[in-house]
């Protein structure tokens, strides 16, 4: 029997942990020591669909205790995806599984750099759940997830567990192209919606914004066709457009990080983007503003 170890059990985390206890598989959630919602021992978290509600109980376990880790999900913030791992690295025996499901790029080619040991899967979601309280999820979307591994076409034996969820999930032989579509398109609204401290929607109703995010879409996909990733970035303003009329009330992950004074993902959405924009020598002026006046925010806010 499988048994899942969660690390980042916020509202992703905490919905995973949720689907798979659901299915049967046990799952522990594991505290880092930064984390003031969880303590050793056990943690109750209800899930809220409308107006139905389930709690579910966990164990939960420090990271620095010693009991193996077969099974690993990670759904922190990218900036925090390393460290969180370093924390547990000491449990993770040579070919644990090891899910990064998780905003940005750039932090899956750290882990496998160093912990080549570890079987490292990537994945995106677009299940929309955000935190209600302390043990409270809502999970107010329901979304499909994929996972892959690059270069692995067929799906790991342990990945049944994660058909049986109760939940629309995947395995994507293309992991590659997933994760440069949603970077794409995280690129294209997160820093905007940051900056202007505005829901998804407004981006296409106030047309100067709608103006900027076409203008970030051309470099993008500038980049991702330098890349070789034409397929992700195939009509990106459309799928940027649609993206935002379908989340178009939500605050952007990286609006609520900004406005709770959190680091934001920014280094491993566009600055990532602008990486491979210099490995292939295209410019991205707009995106290059946008990463400076994101990090200069969030310098703000330290000096606050
Ligand atoms: O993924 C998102 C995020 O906020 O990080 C989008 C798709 C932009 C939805 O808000």
């Amino acid at each position: 029997m499988q048994h899942w170890h969660i690390l980042g059990a916020g509202a992703i985390g905490g919905l995973f942990a949720n689907l798979l206890q659901t299915a049967g598989t046990p799952c522990t959630l594991l505290l880092r020591t930064d984390d003031p919602d969880l303590a050793v021992g056990t943690a109750a978290l209800t899930l809220r669909r409308g107006d139905q509600q389930q709690t579910c109980r966990f164990s939960v376990s420090a990271s620095s205790d010693n009991i193996p880790i077969s099974h690993l999900l990670v759904c922190t913030k990218a900036q925090d995806i390393v460290a969180a791992i370093a924390g547990v690295a000491h449990r993770l025996a040579p070919g644990a599984v090891v899910v990064l499901l998780a905003n940005g790029m750039g932090y899956q080619q750290q882990v496998r750099a160093r912990w080549p040991q570890l079987d490292c899967f990537s994945g995106s979601t677009t299940e929309g759940a955000f935190r209600e309280g302390r043990r409270a999820i809502c999970h107010a979307g329901q979304g499909s997830t994929l996972i892959g591994q690059p270069g692995r076409v067929a799906a790991p034996d342990w990945f049944r567990t994660w058909l049986a969820l109760p939940a629309r999930c995947a395995w994507s032989a293309d992991i590659d192209t997933v994760l440069w579509r949603k970077l794409a398109i995280n690129c294209a609204i997160n820093p905007v919606t940051a900056l202007h401290r505005c829901r998804n929607g407004e981006l296409a109703q106030r047309p100067q914004l709608a103006a900027l995010v076409g203008e970030l879409c051309a470099e993008i996909s500038a980049i991702g066709i330098a890349a070789g990733q034409q397929r992700a970035v195939s009509n990106l303003r459309q799928q940027v457009m649609a993206v935002i009329a379908a989340t178009a009330d939500n605050r952007s992950s990286m609006l609520q990080d900004v406005l709770a004074g959190r680091a934001t993902e920014i280094d491993y959405l566009t600055g990532y983007l602008l990486a491979r924009g210099r490995e292939h020598g295209v410019p991205a002026p707009r995106n290059a503003a946008l990463l400076a006046a994101v990090q200069a925010v969030h310098a703000d806010n330290l000096g606050a």
